[in-house]
Formats: C-alpha cells, sequence, structure tokens
C-alpha cells in the first residue's frame, strides 16, 4: 500500500483499539472486543484499508500508526469537543431524540457548532487518506455530516454510511433545530444503511418533505442526477465465535459456578445492558422485583443477575439512571430478600467476553427490554451461546431484533403487568416449547451473522 493512500476507509467515531498501559511504563494498543473490527478486519486487509477515529484520550494528536496489518488514522480531540460534540450533541442531543425522545434531548447552539467542526476534522482526515476512487464507510450518529463533506473535498469517492441506532419518524426529528443539516448531510452518501426497513422509510420521507428531492421507495434523486439509495442492513454478530466459546470447556465450567454461587436456583433469570436509560433496566427490574413479591416467583427459586456496564458517566442522565436502578435493588433486595438469598445480583462493571459467555450458558431467561434499541445484540450472542437449544429469551417488541427474532418471548417494556406474565410464560415453558423457539432463533442469527451483513452493505455500495 502506498504510504498514507487506502482503497477502503472506515470512519469511526472510536478506533478499534484501546491503549494499555504496561507496569514497566511503556504503551501498548489492543483490538477492543467487537463484532464490527473483526467483520472488517479481512476487507480491510484485503483491500489495503484504513481506519479512521479518535483514539479516546483528549488533547493529544498521535501520528497514524499500524496495528495487526490495519492502518490507524487517529483523530484529535480537545477536551472540550468531547464534552460539546461527544457528550453533548452525541449523546445528550442525539441519542436521546433518536431513541422515541425516552429522556428529554437537549439543544445548544454550542454543542452543534462543535459537531459540525468535529464532522469536518474526520471528513478531512479521510479525504487525506483515501485514495483515487476509494470506498468509504462512514459509521453510526456521531458522523452524520460526515458524508456530505467528503464528497465536497473527494467527490470521486465511493461512500457509504450505516447508522446503528435508530432513526426517529418525522414527528420527533422535527424538533431538531438543524434537521435539515443532518438529512443534507446523510444524503452526501451513495448508500444509507439502517437497522431495520421503517428507518430507512422514515428517513425518504424526511429527505422529500423536508429537503425537497423527489424520492421513489428507497432512492433519493437529486438535482444533479445523483441518487442516494437508503436501505435496511440489520446488524449482526460473529455467530460461531460466541457458539464456540460457549462450548469450551472453561467457560462451561465457569458456568456451573456461577449457578453454584447464586445458591443453584431452580431459575437464573439475566440481563446485560450498558447502562443506559433506553434499554429498560428500571422497568424490567420493577416486573421482576413484583413477581417474587407477589410470590409468583419464589426468592428461593429464582434469582436475577443484572450486568449494567458502566457508560456514558459524565452525561447527566446517566448519573440519574444509576442513582434510580441502585435505589430500586437495594430496596427490593431489602424488602424479600432473605439470609443467603438475594433476589437480584447487580454488577455494575464491564467483563471479558468469557465471562459474558458463562452468563449466557448460565441463564435459563434471558431479558432483554430496551424502551427503543437499534438492534441489540445482546439478544443475539445469548442465542449463539444456546447450542444446546436451551433457554429462554424475552425480548422487547421495541429492539430491532425482535423483526428477526420472532420466535422470542415477546414483550412491550411499557406494559409491566403484559411484561410479569411473559417472563412467567418464559419461566414456565415446557422444554419442548422452548428448545424449539431456540432452535429458530439460532437458525436465523447462525445464518445471518456479522460477516454476511458486512458483505451485503459493501456489495450493494459497489454496486452504485
Ligand atoms: C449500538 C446500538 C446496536 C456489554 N457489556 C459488556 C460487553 N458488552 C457488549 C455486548 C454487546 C455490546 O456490548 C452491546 O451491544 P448492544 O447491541 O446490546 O448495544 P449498544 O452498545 O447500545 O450498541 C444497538 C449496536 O450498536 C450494533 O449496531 O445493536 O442497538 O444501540 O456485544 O456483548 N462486552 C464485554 N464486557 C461487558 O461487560 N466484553
Amino acid at each position: 500500500m502506498a504510504a498514507g493512500l487506502a482503497s477502503f476507509v472506515v470512519i469511526a467515531n472510536r478506533l478499534p483499539v484501546d491503549r494499555v498501559f504496561n507496569p514497566d511504563g511503556s504503551t501498548t494498543w489492543r483490538t477492543s472486543p467487537g463484532g464490527l473490527v473483526s467483520a472488517l478486519e479481512p476487507v480491510m486487509r484485503r483491500k489495503g484499508g484504513a481506519w479512521i477515529g479518535w483514539h479516546g484520550a483528549p488533547d493529544e494528536r498521535l501520528r497514524p500508526f499500524e496495528h495487526d496489518g490495519i492502518r490507524l488514522v487517529p483523530v484529535r480531540l480537545s477536551t472540550q469537543d468531547v464534552i460539546d460534540y461527544y457528550e453533548g450533541f452525541s449523546n445528550a442531543t442525539l441519542w436521546p431524540l433518536y431513541h422515541d425522545v425516552v429522556a428529554p434531548p437537549q439543544f445548544h447552539r454550542e454543542w452543534w457548532d462543535a459537531y459540525v467542526s468535529v464532522n469536518q476534522r474526520f471528513a478531512k482526515a479521510a479525504a487525506r487518506v483515501a485514495k483515487r476512487g476509494a470506498t468509504v464507510w462512514v459509521q453510526d450518529y456521531q458522523l452524520q455530516l460526515v458524508p456530505a463533506m467528503l464528497r465536497e473535498l473527494r467527490p470521486d469517492l465511493q461512500i457509504g454510511f450505516f447508522l446503528h441506532i435508530p432513526f426517529p419518524p418525522t414527528e420527533l426529528f422535527q424538533q431538531l433545530p438543524w434537521r435539515r443539516q443532518i438529512l443534507e448531510g446523510l444524503i452526501g452518501a451513495d448508500l444509507v444503511g439502517f437497522q431495520l426497513p421503517g428507518a430507512a422509510q422514515n428517513f425518504t420521507r424526511l429527505v422529500r418533505d423536508r429537503v425537497g428531492h423527489k424520492t421513489q421507495r428507497g432512492t433519493v434523486s437529486l438535482p444533479d442526477g445523483r441518487t442516494v439509495v437508503a436501505r435496511a442492513f440489520p446488524i449482526s454478530i460473529d455467530a460461531k465465535s460466541f457458539e464456540e466459546l460457549a462450548r469450551s470447556t472453561e467457560v462451561e465450567t465457569r458456568a456451573a459456578e456461577i449457578r453454584s454461587s447464586l445458591g443453584s436456583p431452580k431459575t437464573v433469570l439475566l440481563g446485560i445492558d450498558r447502562l443506559d436509560y433506553t434499554k429498560g433496566l428500571y422497568r424490567r427490574l420493577r416486573a421482576f422485583g413484583e413477581l417474587i413479591r407477589e410470590g409468583s416467583l419464589s426468592v428461593e427459586d429464582a434469582v436475577f443477575v443484572q450486568v449494567a456496564t458502566p457508560s456514558r458517566e459524565r452525561v447527566d442522565q446517566y448519573r440519574l439512571l444509576r442513582e434510580d436502578v441502585d435505589r430500586l435493588v437495594g430496596g427490593i433486595n431489602a424488602d424479600v430478600g432473605r439470609i443467603g438469598s438475594q433476589p437480584i445480583t447487580y454488577l455494575h462493571a464491564s467483563y471479558p467476553r468469557e465471562e459474558m459467555a458463562a452468563l449466557y450458558r448460565a441463564a435459563d431467561v434471558m431479558v432483554v427490554t430496551p424502551l427503543r434499541d437499534g438492534m441489540n445484540l445482546v439478544a443475539k450472542e445469548y442465542v449463539a451461546c444456546r447450542y444446546d437449544d436451551r433457554g429462554a429469551l424475552v425480548l422487547s417488541e421495541f429492539a430491532g431484533a425482535a423483526a428477526e427474532l420472532k420466535q422470542a418471548y415477546q414483550v412491550n417494556p411499557y406494559d409491566i403487568n403484559g411484561m410479569k406474565a411473559t417472563i412467567l410464560e418464559a419461566v414456565r415453558a415446557p422444554e419442548r416449547e422452548s428448545s424449539r423457539r431456540m432452535r429458530s432463533m439460532r437458525r436465523t442469527v447462525l445464518d445471518h451473522d456479522i460477516d454476511a451483513w458486512a458483505q451485503s452493505f459493501i456489495s450493494a455500495l459497489s454496486q452504485r
């Protein structure tokens, strides 16, 4: 590869690596776990790819470097950029707005200004490293202005964009003071990908109504003759590698250990989420607490393990949520716990992949109840780990995954009584019934894995 020039470029808010500080004072980089990196790695290697993103430390300028055969191009963010562009506009304006306004979005003009200038910085970095005619794939809500900015700088490029979170209906999107600029940013791409067809429809409708371009089904026609395609590409996981991990002796042993340290209850229920208000932790735990309190589940027989991975801890809404969940769990355990049996084991921590797989193996009922979620990979990971066809998945209708995992025990997370009834149904399901459901979900997840997802996006982009 000619120095600095790449024929396949990924742009994401974060580089796919974390810095490791060694005891001897030196630092190295470790590939961060995640399906996206592993799915794109082969393409990156084959095509001489580059990944552009922030390296995670504010106020530090780093030179491009190579890690595991991939060229990484760090983008600098100042402390103020982190506050305004990342914590502010991305996570306190767009995140709640795109998730059905489940928390009130905040609109601040200085956050918007920072979003524009950081997006410009990413676009310029891409314009510098992309070879003539290269393919560039922009990821997610933090970078929605990049496609148009990049096209302006480099009209020779083929540009794709994928949104990992939902795209809201017109009625909600309209609130955004900068709605038109965001839409114009996105239509800089040749292909705009969403998790679900409904999101693609919301987008094309908004482009027609707000920007005034002609649209026909998923295609937008611009006055200069260019067209933009909007389509759904539901993301998935590296299902085979999860299953392999789940089958390992270490994971099986650890799963047995987890169950016995919980007091070997009849039923282990599990929730694993970033501690985020969109994930519906509060209502889910309330539903479980009521089931125990009313005696529908007994404290000796059922234990709920809730892993809440720390997330965005400097954003106010996240701090409030943490307090609320802490208080709720404390209250339930104090009210209905007994010596030696706590109904909820609440872990505010993040774990290695092996421990996650062991938890999935240890759980009889996985409870995934977001109020709104682009896809939800945890649901798919649970299914991938259940190679014995056992276990039940309770899944919110409002997770993107519900469109594919039709055999899950689906719930409306706003309906606490409905959720209680469905959790009970899942707990009590005869083994034949839950295996039938699990088998069908496993086929879906194993057939549509992350490689299939990346391939289908890249091939649709190359046909544009
Ligand atoms: C966004 C969208 C969409 C969690 N805790 C630990 C850990 N995790 C891993 C899970 C899973 C991932 O993080 C979470 O993915 P989700 O899909 O559940 O949620 P978001 O982070 O909100 O992701 C979402 C996704 O993008 C992809 O497009 O599905 O809708 O919101 O893989 O396993 N991993 C480890 N330790 C933890 O403690 N190792």
